[in-house]
């Protein structure tokens, strides 16, 4: 398991190397946010497709920002570093590999799931399982209005009442972007550092989950410079894009293996 790359190439291929990571019998599990403000997405994307099934990935938001750049010509922002990918010679072919990747993925022999940001309290395994299914179908067979309609804060909180285009933006938001939330399942945007200082009645979305047998994986995070406080749920973002590390989990053992960042 090896948390945001964000186009830290060199750091991945270090990483790889250092776990003695074997294509023909491992299995790479990717937080997502593959792409964007790294040096190498490029390669990043091209390296991972050409794991084939040995590379199991979700997407995180950097991931559905090109796909949406990509299939509803949303403008790119300052800060994004998309150009090479955007004028490759296999562009679409990666951009298609990219948009039939899912948002969360559970594996029950091995008692692991992930997905980028993580899960909310008000969602078993179970359901986030089935609402992320939902949304993958949405996004495979409505792209372009899915993409288009994509970006946004609301609705918030999570309604099981919700919806077509609002369902999905909803689902979408809890399984990319969720940092800080409240019993209510009211999810706050703004607020990126680590705990402690974030606005009254907002807990780290994993301080609320009860305590559960299926191990959970994320990334999106990196504040929380790879911990929190709860066994069984493992934050994987340790910043690589940002000057710190690039870090492994073997999922089996539990051993973290972290390479620096070499920019
Ligand atoms: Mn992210």
């Amino acid at each position: 398991m090896v948390g945001d790359i964000q186009g830290c190439f060199a750091e991945l291929e270090r990483l790889l190397k250092r776990i003695n990571f074997d294509k023909k019998k491992d299995f790479l599990w990717l937080t997502g946010d593959l792409v964007n403000r790294g040096p190498e997405s490029l390669k990043v994307l091209r390296f991972v497709k050409s794991l084939g099934d040995s590379a199991i990935v979700v997407l995180g938001n950097h991931d559905l920002h090109l796909l949406a750049i990509y299939f509803a010509d949303h403008d790119a922002r300052p800060k994004d570093t998309f150009e090479e990918i955007l004028s490759a010679s296999d562009t679409h072919e990666l951009m298609l590999w990219l948009v039939s990747k899912p948002l969360f993925h559970r594996d029950q022999k091995l008692q692991a799931c992930m997905s980028h940001a993580g899960i909310p309290h008000m969602w078993s395994l179970d359901q986030a399982e089935t609402f992320a299914a939902e949304l993958c179908e949405f996004i495979n067979t409505n792209t372009e209005e899915y993409f288009a309609e994509m970006y946004g804060n609301v609705p918030n909180p999570w309604n099981p009442g919700y919806s077509g285009m609002q369902r999905m933006r909803c689902i979408t938001n809890y399984l990319t972007r969720m940092r800080y939330i409240r019993p209510d399942g009211t999810l706050e945007f703004a607020e990126k550092g680590p705990p402690g200082n974030q606005h009254p009645g907002y807990e780290a979305w994993y301080e609320l989950r009860s305590p559960e047998e299926t191990r959970i994986f994320f990334g999106h995070w990196a504040s929380l410079g790879g911990r929190t406080i709860n066994e069984g749920i493992f934050a994987l973002d340790t910043a690589c894009v940002w000057g710190e590390s690039l870090t492994a989990q073997c999922i089996e053992s539990g051993v973290r293996t972290s390479v620096a960042c070499l920019a």
